[in-house]
């Protein structure tokens, strides 16, 4: 059953990106949610960012100033491997249908990670454009950010201008330095035609790999915890190492594999792997970063 209008699928086109709620059914949005909780009950115990995914970097990640009485849990890198929950929402719930609708039939899956914002936490994203750092042969990419909490002006919502997805891809190293964050001045013309990304706890923000976006702190009194999964039509072949590998890359999550290989031209930087837990260090090292 199609789970988007004819409006919805033509405002994604030429915008960009898409908010659909109840893009999981509310038993398993529950589950999200607790399963999230007890991960940063988890974290409470621990100093340095923690655990490991299959390239041997840590799968959790705390933002400086974590404690266990403030605890900042700010990653956690391929959830769909260690929670059959995540691992649901990602391969088979109405954001799987919904990614289908709009790059299918045949969809197969990236890579996923939770990145959260708790109260108080620190933690912002400067503006860049996933593809970048994802590379395929075509650009039928989608990025699915699925809202696990209610997401809000206040609370560090995504931020993303839309249209931009038909312009041009915009350079994420500086002076020899990769950090994962187009120049400043690029950002500079993002801000005042920025939409704001919000939604109830459910809602999944659909959106275009190449689509300009940021977010800023969690100013608010409640968590933004984003679960973020990268789906490519299934012709769509990555061009250069996952920045996030995992043992469901290549899934084929709706549809087929047809065997065959689509291409566009354009011309990029290869981007930088992450060494760390997470690309918010690779963005500490922009210019404008706080120290
Ligand atoms: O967590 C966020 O607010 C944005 C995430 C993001 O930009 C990304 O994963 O590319």
């Amino acid at each position: 059953m199609a789970q988007l209008t004819k409006s919805q699928t033509e405002f994604f086109r030429t915008q960009g990106y898409l908010v659909v709620e109840d893009a999981v059914d509310p038993g398993l949005l529950s589950e999200l949610q607790a399963t999230f909780a007890a991960w940063i009950e988890e974290s409470r115990g621990q100093e340095a960012p923690y655990g490991e995914t299959i390239n041997g970097r840590p799968r959790f990640d705390l933002e400086p100033g974590h404690s266990a009485e403030q605890p900042a849990l700010r990653r956690v890198n391929a959830p769909v491997e260690v929670s059959e929950a995540y691992l649901r929402a990602m391969a088979d719930s109405r954001m799987t249908d919904s990614v289908a609708e709009l790059i299918g039939p045949n969809v197969k899956f990236h890579h996923s990670k939770i990145n959260a914002k708790l109260p108080g936490g620190r933690t912002e994203v400067k503006w860049h454009q996933d593809f970048l750092f994802t590379p395929h042969s075509n650009d039928d990419v989608v990025t699915a950010l699925l809202m696990v909490d209610e997401v809000t002006a206040e609370n560090g919502a995504l931020e993303v201008l839309p249209g931009s997805h038909r312009g041009p891809l915009h350079g994420i190293w500086h002076d020899g330095v990769f950090t994962g964050a187009v120049a400043e001045e690029v950002a500079a013309t993002c801000r005042p035609q920025a939409e704001l990304c919000t939604g109830p706890a459910g809602a999944v923000c659909l959106m275009h790999s190449r689509l300009l976006h940021g977010s800023a702190p969690n100013l608010s009194a409640r968590p933004r915890t984003l679960f973020i999964a990268v789906y490519s039509a299934e012709d769509a072949v990555p061009l250069s190492p996952n920045p996030m590998p995992n043992r469901h890359e290549g899934l084929i999550v709706r549809g087929e594999r047809s065997g065959r290989i689509r291409s566009i031209a354009y011309d990029i930087a290869l981007h930088q792997l992450p060494t760390t837990a997470s690309f918010f260090d690779q963005q500490a090292k922009h210019p404008d970063a706080a120290e």
